[in-house]
């Protein structure tokens, strides 16, 4: 049984966003985290040239895709989780933390999807909780919950690969944002603990790298660099210092471009709403609502 993926990563450069495909290198089995789905919100259009490049890479392999994860609900980018098992991976499964409930309670007035919208989190196929083991292949994974960026938020160790979703970034872009809803910077320091009490070198993969000072787009580090040399959080980081750092840089943010288009998709596991009469699908843009 391998205890080492290999992980391929791909860039989405519209939403700086990190894709990553996580293969068992004995079996030909693997898993998707983070798919994206392009879109214009200019032209409302969308379109699949991202998450088919990760196609290409499985037809390349001749993988079997076991699983389509989500480490959260994203507010900034679409999913391309449905498009990929709609159309390429029927036998794929579709799972993202079971906070999503939380953020499907919240969202639902907000966009007013009614009693008909499920707020159990059963637009999706698996749920996970804390802790769960679950295998990719001969791999063996495990879910850390990471609340603090979102209620949904996971983390999922891969063998000796982390995937970290939005909590940390590349050392030197710190930590992910706190201030949507059910997010808590408090909450966010304590699940970064968590994930400072793995083995220094377990690999690192970021969900998006912003490219400080013009550097170079990045997705993997170490557990160890991370609690050294992390802007925002190292091992000698006090709660109380972070917080107030953490508050103070989200007052100062803009809200995603794609946070209502995003939120609204991904909360139905990245299927688009429904066609009305005419055969078109819209997207709603609550007013004065964030
Ligand atoms: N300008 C970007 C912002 C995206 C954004 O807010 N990203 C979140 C993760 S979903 C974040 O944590 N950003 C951290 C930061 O900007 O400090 C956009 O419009 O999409
Ligand atoms: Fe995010």
């Amino acid at each position: 049984m391998s205890t080492s993926p290999i992980v391929q990563s791909f860039f989405h450069a519209d939403s700086s966003t990190w894709s990553h495909v996580v293969r068992d290198p004995d079996t030909s089995t693997a898993a998707i985290i983070d798919p994206v789905l392009d879109f214009d919100v200019a032209s409302g259009r969308t379109g699949t040239a991202s998450a088919e490049a990760m196609v290409d890479y499985i037809d390349a392999h001749s993988l079997q895709v076991a699983w389509l994860l989500e480490t959260h609900a994203h507010a900034d980018h679409l999913s391309a989780a449905h498009w990929l098992r709609t159309k390429r991976f029927p036998r794929a499964r579709i799972g993202i933390g079971e906070g999503i409930a939380t953020v499907q309670k919240h969202f639902r007035p907000i966009f007013n999807l009614g009693k008909h919208f499920p707020i159990d989190g059963s637009q999706f196929d698996h749920l996970f909780r804390d802790g769960e083991r679950f295998d990719i292949g001969g791999l063996e994974a495990q879910v850390i919950a990471v609340p603090g960026h979102t209620s949904d938020s996971n983390a999922f160790l891969i063998g000796d690969a982390l995937f970290v979703g939005d909590s940390l970034f590349m050392p030197d872009g710190g930590t992910a944002r706190c201030d949507f809803p059910g997010g808590s910077a408090a909450t966010l320091y304590r699940s970064i603990q968590r994930l400072y009490a793995l083995p220094d070198a377990t690999r690192v993969f970021v969900c998006h790298d912003y490219a400080p000072g013009g550097r170079e787009h990045r997705c993997e580090t170490s557990i160890g660099d991370e609690k050294h040399g992390n802007i925002h959080v190292r091992t000698d980081t006090p709660e109380a210092e972070f917080v107030p750092q953490r508050e103070a840089r989200d007052a100062t943010l803009d809200m995603p471009k794609l946070i209502l288009p995003a939120v609204q998709v991904n909360i139905r596991a990245g299927e688009l709403p429904d066609a009305e009469g005419n055969g078109v699908r819209y997207l709603k843009l609550p007013i004065d609502q964030l």
